[in-house]
């Protein structure tokens, strides 16, 4: 429709708070002089030139950024420019933000398994639940000696991964970690909130409260007998677009790997230093996670590079990943911070390389940001320079090639991977740690801008966070928005975004991808789990990036 045509301004739906950098969009060959309007009274209240316009490689088209500098006073507005359709309206508020990181950590919540969902916390996304996983099978790849193929174990809870109701520990690291770090960094933004979860209004911070959702699920994970994890907890094929609840193939733990076990080890040392502070509320929990740490830690020791292998009869995902270094430094960043022993930091030292943007498959950062995190637990201040030059140089990268950009944005053609949108945030989440260390605006601007590209500032004018925005995915891949009967789907969930791969293709018969273009490469339909999936990694740093946009935005 009109609203993907070229020759927009595109701006961020959800607006901006009174003292972020406000830029849009205009999708033009040439310098254009703008105003922005008020609603209600029409007041122009901001005229302005943009820029020159320069080609955006990721959507092959033109495009001069709008700077809208000094708007400040809440309200809603729209920019005008002669001869083109007006923007979208757009508020100024305190408060932008903090709804949207509320959603999107509810939205875990609604992927609880082993959950019934109460009308007075899910409202009409309300269902019995499903995936009980308290007689779950150990598949041939998982036998030993304690637990032969066959034998039965009980691992409940935990978060649907995406659209599958598959559970996998290596996606639910970077994930867990993420909205970790989000409490770790921002505490205060956090313990104000009210989520309407089950756990609401108990003395823990709903966030923490629905992280130990998942975590009591990857504690279940662990074989007892020799501190090996198992990959993933999971049907043999993929599900039909049913609920939960009409869900009921046999389900199986897969494979130990190091992945799993480094993933994991990782996540327990940290939710030990963290849940520590809830000692009450959590009795024992912190104790117990260490020491499941350092068992998954000594298993990795034992076997460094045992690969997921996919077994003949398994045909769901795989977050398969060989490559180890990242996963081993992370895990000993995260076990040196909390046991002060020499031999994990020097594990670090061995495996840790220069910091990259974090995705599922690529964790060593999640350990250079903890480390920065606790600078008076590192061992020296040679450490601690190494670890925030590290960190910090990262984000100066990012902030360069978000300077360099037409559209402002540091995603550049070979970031518009399956999950291109958490990309976009998992780099904000970078430049947000250089932000943190070296209060240097152009990085705050420069992870504004990741978040406005996302919220709507794109080349396909959508915000791609379900419910959250004036023109929203309708259609994601997600087995229970597609079953439930109802039109909208489940709110505060981010669709992957556009991928120019387009691996779905063969299973979208008769609806066609708009372009190959990467930044346009995307689909509204459920069919397309290439582009418009959810997971649960994705919406991760989204409540990141969220909560810490509207925590450290000056006023
Ligand atoms: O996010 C994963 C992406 O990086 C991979 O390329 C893709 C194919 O292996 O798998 C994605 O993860 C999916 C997982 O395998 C199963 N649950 C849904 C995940 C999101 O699509």
């Amino acid at each position: 429709g009109d609203a993907a045509a070229a020759g927009q301004i595109r701006i961020n739906q959800l607006g901006f708070l009174p003292g972020s950098r406000k830029l849009a969009v205009v999708e033009s060959d040439r310098s254009r002089e703008f105003e922005v309007v008020r609603e209600g009274d029409g007041q122009v209240v901001l005229h302005g030139e943009t820029g020159a316009p320069a080609s955006w490689e990721p959507a092959a088209r033109d495009a001069a950024i709008a700077d809208l500098g000094a708007l400040e006073a809440p309200g809603r507005y729209r920019i005008r420019i002669e001869g083109m359709p007006p923007s979208d309206p757009f508020p100024v508020d305190a408060q932008a933000y903090a709804g949207l990181a509320d959603a999107a950590l509810k939205a875990f919540y609604f992927n609880r398994s082993g959950s019934a969902l109460d009308p007075a916390h899910a409202g009409a996304y309300a269902h019995t639940g499903g995936h009980p996983d308290t007689e779950v099978e150990i598949h041939a790849s998982a036998a030993s000696p304690g637990r032969p193929a066959g034998t039965l174990i009980s691992a409940p809870r935990g978060w649907y991964d995406a659209g599958d109701y598959n559970k996998y520990i290596v996606n639910s690291g970077i994930t867990t970690w993420t909205l970790l770090a989000a409490y770790e960094h921002f505490p205060a933004f956090f313990r104000g909130r009210d989520l309407g979860i089950p756990e609401s209004g108990d003395a823990v911070p709903d966030i923490l409260d629905e992280a130990w959702w998942n975590l009591e699920w990857m504690l279940a994970m662990q074989d007892p007998g020799d501190g090996g994890v198992y990959h993933k907890l999971t049907n043999l094929r993929f599900d039909g677009e049913v609920m939960p609840e009409q869900a009921t193939e046999r389900r199986y733990v897969v494979q130990k790997t190091t992945a799993a076990a480094l993933d994991f080890a990782a996540v327990m040392a940290t939710a030990s230093r963290v849940y520590a502070g809830y000692e009450a509320q959590f009795p024992g929990v912190a104790a117990r996670m260490r020491a499941a740490a350092e068992a998954a830690w000594r298993w990795a020791q034992a076997h460094p590079d045992v690969a997921y292998r996919q077994p003949d009869d398994v045909h769901t995902g795989a977050y398969g990943d060989a490559k180890l270094d990242d996963e081993f430094a992370w895990a000993a960043a995260e076990l040196y911070l909390l046991t002060g022993e020499s031999g994990y930091w020097q594990a670090f030292e061995r495996h840790a390389a220069v910091p990259t943007v974090p995705s599922w498959s690529d964790v060593g950062t999640l350990g250079w940001i903890s480390l920065a995190q606790h600078p008076h637990r590192l061992p020296d201040a040679t450490a601690r320079e190494r670890v925030a030059a590290a960190v910090g140089g990262l984000a100066a990268r990012l902030t360069g090639r978000w300077q360099a950009s037409p559209w402002r944005v540091a995603m550049q053609p070979p970031d518009f991977v399956w999950g291109s949108n958490a990309m976009a945030l998992n780099q904000a989440m970078v430049l947000l740690q250089g932000y943190r260390l070296a209060p240097r605006r152009e990085y705050l601007d420069a992870a504004q801008s990741q978040l406005d590209y996302v919220l709507g500032r794109n080349p396909l004018g959508v915000s791609f966070v379900t419910g959250h925005g004036l023109r929203t995915p309708q259609h994601i891949h997600h087995r229970p928005s597609q079953a439930d009967g109802i039109a909208a789907p489940v709110p505060g969930w981010l669709s992957g975004g556009p991928n120019p791969r387009q691996q779905d293709a063969g299973d979208c018969p008769g609806v066609a991808y708009p372009s190959s273009l990467p930044a346009l490469s995307w689909l509204d339909h459920g069919c397309s789990y290439a582009s418009n999936e959810i997971a649960i990694n994705w919406n991760a740093p989204l409540v990141y990036v969220a909560a810490a946009l509207q925590q450290l935005t000056p006023l």
